[in-house]
């Protein structure tokens, strides 16, 4: 097995990206079989445990509240919902639940304490449990690992130099810091992002740089494609284009080899061709359910359809890496701390997200 390089430039990246099509395929395919069993891709079920009324202004985001998007929003869901929805995930082929709550930051309390409740009981049933509730502390990460979490999602979403043409509210330091207090522990990092936003090849090849440079990579890489929701910022924004989708997974499969790269949203848009050529190119995990967290996604059984069609078994639960212990909460080493962490607020003015907000203002 290779060794896996760490030092990647923006130009190295770049002219991975533009490579000819049929010498990218081979590449990456070619590095796919080195690393993984190319049959096999992780099915992963997405939750939204807290819908809406998010106070950040991600310019992409049905949940930001300062926009008018037509979403029900939601309070923090019970253990038993989350339960009986986890049962449900892995009848129908999941090895992974993961739990969305439209948050900037955790805060200690007992919201939190519930959150830990559920990572409790879905790792009883012995699937993985991965969590992306924004922005969260080392002791944060540290209670999350206790309760026996597996995987935690932060996306780096673009480059640093895009970032602030898309969310004013943190800064891309407080996104890597974050990595970095879940590095911390055992718990493995998830973390990737959206292509068709309006950045440049240098962005995506930018936010691939960062991702890689880290050491260790993360374990899985989500790349979505922009759903473009109606009231957001990007409400406008075309599709990307199936071969852009092809690309991107391409070369992250050749700069992360190890990690499970994962088509998240945006499958709706794409052609059962179009998905059998982004798990030839190396992708090795899919977001599965007629729900990604607000928005369509393609249906499970047509996702099984689409598996025997090509021969793809869902990966077993922990075969990366062993199953966390859960410790109960009475047992528990660890105290909230009650921490107020000065995450970032550069508030800078991005035109077209203070368009949406003003247009949502006006239509009260
Ligand atoms: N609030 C937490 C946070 O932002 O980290 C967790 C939930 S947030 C919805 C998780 C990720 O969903 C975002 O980082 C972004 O990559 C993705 N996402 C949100 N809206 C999207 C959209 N319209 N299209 C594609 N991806 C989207
Ligand atoms: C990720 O990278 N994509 C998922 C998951 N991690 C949390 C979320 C996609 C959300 C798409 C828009 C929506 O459904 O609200
Ligand atoms: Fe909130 Fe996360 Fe949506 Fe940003 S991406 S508005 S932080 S839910």
């Amino acid at each position: 097995m290779k060794d896996i390089k760490y030092n990647w430039t923006r130009q190295e990246v770049l002219d991975i990206y533009n490579k000819p099509m049929m010498e990218l395929l081979y590449e990456a395919a070619t590095i796919h079989r080195e690393f993984h069993n190319p049959n096999h891709v992780q099915v992963s079920t997405l939750l939204s445990i807290k819908t809406g009324g998010c106070p950040e202004d991600c310019g992409y985001c049905p949940q930001a509240a300062r926009y008018h998007t037509d979403i029900e929003g939601n309070d923090l869901m019970s253990v038993q919902h989350v339960k009986a929805q986890a049962l449900r995930a892995k009848a129908s082929g999941s090895s992974r639940v993961c739990m969305g709550a439209a948050w900037r930051n955790v805060k200690d309390g007992e919201e939190f304490d519930q959150v830990l409740e559920m990572v409790r009981t879905i790792n009883k049933l012995d699937m993985e449990v991965c969590c992306t509730l924004g922005m969260i502390t080392e002791n944060q990460a540290k209670r999350l690992a206790e309760a026996g979490l597996y995987a935690y999602n932060h996306n780096l979403d673009t480059s640093e130099d895009y970032y602030k043409d898309v969310i004013s509210t943190r800064a891309y330091q407080d996104r890597l810091d974050t990595i970095d207090n879940v590095r911390k522990t055992n718990v493995t990092v998830c973390s990737g992002g959206i292509i068709g936003m309006g950045e440049k090849l240098e962005d995506r090849a930018g936010m691939l740089v960062a991702l890689a440079t880290l050491n260790p990579q993360p374990e899985s890489v989500p790349i979505n494609a922009l759903v473009a929701v109606e009231g957001t910022p990007m409400e406008d924004i075309e599709p990307v284009s199936i071969w852009e989708m092809i690309r991107m997974v391409a070369t992250t499969r050749i700069v992360m080899p190890q990690t499970q790269v994962r088509l998240s949203a945006g499958r709706t848009e794409m052609s059962r061709e179009g998905q059998a050529m982004c798990f030839f190119a190396g992708a090795n995990s899919i977001f599965a359910g007629d729900k990604l967290l607000t928005t369509p996604n393609p249906d499970v059984n047509e996702d099984m359809e689409m598996f025997n069609l090509l021969g793809l078994e869902p990966q077993k639960p922990f075969v990366k890496k062993a199953q966390p212990e859960t410790v109960e909460a009475e047992a528990s080493k660890y105290q909230p701390l009650g921490e107020k962490p000065k995450w970032s607020r550069p508030e800078h003015t991005i035109e077209r997200n203070e368009e949406a907000k003003q247009k949502a203002k006006a239509s009260e």
